[in-house]
């Protein structure tokens, strides 16, 4: 894998597509190719899916049939989106990924582990993020932040979830972090979007040693 494929998660309103393009800018002012996608969605294919997903349409299929359905849209983003991007050496930036499923079919969702794990495996192969930032905030701040954006539209299939079950995501994120210091990063998302911009760049040129080029 030639390019560098960086993960945004967290949960809603926790400002994930903001802080996407404004490290998708960054990066490109210094040169770099750079790919912004989003799951679930990211090829024709996979956004076909995400509509059946975001509409609630696939609830009926039970938490295992939607993390089926997940993971099908992943297959098809990664051959047809991530994959082609990375091999030509761009930095790839994906508002969610596997970490999602992870924590809203699994943990909080309440599929068993070693399903998540086989689904995972299944889809993704050994491709994992290089990085992954986490964004946290309180989960009332990130509602109101998405209920704000959305106006008199509805919930959406996940947002509409009890408070309880968006604070089991929260945790959930934060305990992938502890997991895998190693990959992923946990920025606070309270601060208003520049400031949280810059922590975020901070830490992708450290890990991808940038400092040089921007400072
Ligand atoms: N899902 C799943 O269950 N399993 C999976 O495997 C995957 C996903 C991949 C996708 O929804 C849903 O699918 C998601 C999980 C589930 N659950 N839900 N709902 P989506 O793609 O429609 O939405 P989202 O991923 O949850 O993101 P979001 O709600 O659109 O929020 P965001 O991208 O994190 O935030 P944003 O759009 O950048 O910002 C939200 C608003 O806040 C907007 O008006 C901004 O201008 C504002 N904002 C952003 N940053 C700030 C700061 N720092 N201060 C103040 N205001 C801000």
């Amino acid at each position: 894998m030639a390019g560098r494929f960086i993960t945004f998660e967290g949960g809603e309103g926790a400002g994930k597509s903001t802080q996407v393009r404004l490290l998708a800018d960054r990066l490109r002012v210094l040169g770099f190719d750079v790919t912004t996608t989003r799951e679930p969605g990211g090829s024709p294919t996979a956004e076909a899916i995400r509509g059946l997903l975001l509409s609630g349409r696939a609830r009926p299929l039970g938490v295992l049939g939607e993390a089926y359905l997940f993971a099908a849209a992943r297959i098809d983003h990664i051959a047809e989106t991530i994959r082609p991007a990375l091999d030509r050496g761009a930095f790839v930036l994906c508002d969610r990924f596997t970490d999602s499923t992870r924590v809203y079919q699994g943990g909080a969702g309440g599929l068993d582990p070693a399903t998540v794990g086989d689904l995972e495996r299944a889809a993704i192969g050994a491709l994992m993020p290089t990085m992954t930032i986490i964004l946290d905030l309180p989960v009332h701040v990130g509602l109101a932040r998405a209920k704000a954006r959305a106006g008199t539209e509805p919930a959406d299939r996940f947002e509409a979830d009890a408070i309880a079950v968006h604070e089991a995501r929260r945790q959930g994120f934060l305990a992938i972090a502890r997991a895998e210091p190693e990959r992923c990063v946990v920025v606070d998302g309270t601060a208003d979007a520049q400031t949280v911009g810059q922590a975020i760049w901070a830490a992708v040129a450290d890990r991808f040693g940038l400092e040089k080029r921007t400072r």
